[in-house]
C-alpha cells in the first residue's frame, strides 16, 4: 500500500508540474482529489486495513493529500497571474505609435464661389439676402412679364410641385429673379441685395448645364441709377473674381422683367477666346443675364418708375470656377467624385 502510494505521488506530481492552463489542473484535481479520486479511494480503504497498518498508511496518506493541495493551490496562483500578464500584454498600447490622421473638410466649390461672390458685393455695400426654393407661379413668372403661354417660359420648362391654376400653381424656382419682386414688396428704395441660391431645371446636362444649380441674382434700385452703374459694378466684379487680364464681354440679351437687357460673358480659359468644346466654339462662356429693371416691374411692387430705376442680374455662380480654376465639365461639381472635389 505505501508503494502504491509512492507511486501516486510521483506520477501527480510530474502530471501537475506539466499543466499549463487552468482547465488541466481542474481535471487533475478531480483526477486525483475528487470524489472518486485516486487518493479519495485510498483515503476511503483505509478502513479495510488493520490497525497497525491504518496508522502508518494513514499518515503517509494524509501527508500527501497536503502535498497535493498545496501544489494544486500553488499552480492555481501561478496560472492565474499568467492569465493576466498575458491578458496585459495582449492589450497593451504602444503610446509611442503614430496616431491615425484625422481627414480635414473643405468646402466645396461651389460654397467657396458663393462665399466669395457674396463677399465682394457686400464690399460693394449691397446687403445678402436668401428666399424659397419651391415658388409661387406669381413671383417666378408673372410679376416678371411672363404671363401663361408667353414664350419665355419655353426655356424654363421646369419642375412643377403643384398647378391649381393661374398664378397659384407652385414650382421649384428656375432662377432667382423672383426675389427681386419679393425683395421690393418688403422693402422701399433704396434697395441693393444679392440673393445667392439654388435654382432648378428640366434641362438636357452638358458641360456647362446641370439641371440644378446655383444662381446669385442682384438687385439696385435708387434715384438715378443707370446702364453705366450696371456695367462699373459688374465689370469691377469680374475684374476682382477673374483678375485684371480676363476679358468681359456685354453684349444684348432679352428678358422679360428688364428694359434693356444684356449678358455678360468671360473669354473662355480653355482656348483664349479662339473656339473649343466648351465654349461652344464662341470663345466666350456666359456667366449672367442682366438689365434695367423693367417700369411695369417696377409699378407692380409699388415703385414709380418715374422716380426710381435700377438695375438686377442673375449669375450662373459654377461657371465662376469653371472659368477660375479651369475645369472642363459642371457636371463633376455634384457627381460626388472626391478625387475632384478634394482638388479644392
Ligand atoms: C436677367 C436679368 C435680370 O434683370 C436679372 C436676372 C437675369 C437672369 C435670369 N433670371 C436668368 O436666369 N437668366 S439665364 O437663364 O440666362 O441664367 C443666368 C445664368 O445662369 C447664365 O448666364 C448661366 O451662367 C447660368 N445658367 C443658366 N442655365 C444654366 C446655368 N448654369 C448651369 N446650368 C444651367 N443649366
Amino acid at each position: 500500500m505505501l508503494k502504491e502510494l509512492e507511486e501516486l505521488k510521483t506520477k501527480a506530481v510530474s502530471e501537475l508540474d506539466g499543466i499549463d492552463n487552468l482547465g488541466d489542473l481542474e481535471k487533475w484535481r478531480v483526477r486525483y482529489l475528487g470524489r472518486k479520486g485516486s487518493l479519495t479511494t485510498v483515503l476511503r480503504g483505509l478502513g479495510t486495513l488493520s490497525v497497525e497498518e491504518r496508522r502508518t498508511v494513514g499518515a503517509v496518506a494524509n501527508e500527501l493529500k497536503a502535498t497535493l493541495e498545496s501544489g494544486l493551490q500553488q499552480k492555481q496562483e501561478a496560472l492565474k497571474t499568467q492569465n493576466l500578464v498575458d491578458t496585459i500584454e495582449q492589450t497593451r498600447i504602444d503610446v509611442t505609435l503614430p496616431g491615425y490622421p484625422v481627414s480635414i473638410g473643405r468646402l466645396h466649390p461651389t460654397t467657396r464661389t458663393l462665399r466669395e461672390v457674396c463677399s465682394v458685393f457686400s464690399s460693394m455695400g449691397f446687403q445678402v439676402v436668401e428666399g424659397p426654393e419651391v415658388e409661387w407661379d406669381y413671383y417666378n413668372f408673372e410679376a416678371l412679364n411672363i404671363p401663361q403661354d408667353h414664350p419665355a417660359r419655353d426655356m424654363w420648362a421646369t419642375f412643377w410641385v403643384d398647378t391649381e391654376g393661374a398664378g397659384r400653381s407652385r414650382l421649384l424656382r428656375t432662377h432667382t429673379s423672383p426675389m427681386q419682386i419679393r425683395l421690393m414688396e418688403k422693402t422701399r428704395p433704396p434697395v441693393r441685395a444679392v440673393v445667392p441660391g439654388k435654382v432648378y431645371r428640366y434641362e438636357a446636362t452638358d458641360a456647362t448645364h446641370e439641371f440644378m444649380f446655383y444662381q446669385v441674382e442682384g438687385l439696385a434700385v435708387d434715384k438715378g441709377i443707370t446702364m453705366g452703374d450696371l456695367k462699373g459694378t459688374l465689370f469691377e466684379f469680374a475684374r476682382r473674381l477673374f483678375g485684371a487680364e480676363r476679358k468681359a464681354r456685354f453684349r444684348c440679351d432679352y428678358f422679360p422683367f428688364v428694359e434693356p437687357g444684356v449678358e455678360m460673358a468671360i473669354d473662355c480659359f480653355v482656348c483664349q477666346g479662339a473656339g473649343c468644346r466648351l465654349c461652344s466654339n464662341t470663345g466666350w462662356i456666359e456667366i449672367l443675364g442682366a438689365g434695367m429693371v423693367h417700369p411695369d416691374v417696377l409699378r407692380r411692387v409699388d415703385y414709380d418708375p418715374d422716380v426710381y430705376t435700377g438695375f438686377a442680374f442673375g449669375m450662373g455662380v459654377e461657371r465662376i470656377p469653371l472659368l477660375k480654376y479651369g475645369i472642363d465639365d459642371i457636371r463633376l461639381f455634384y457627381s460626388n467624385d472626391l478625387r475632384f472635389l478634394k482638388q479644392f
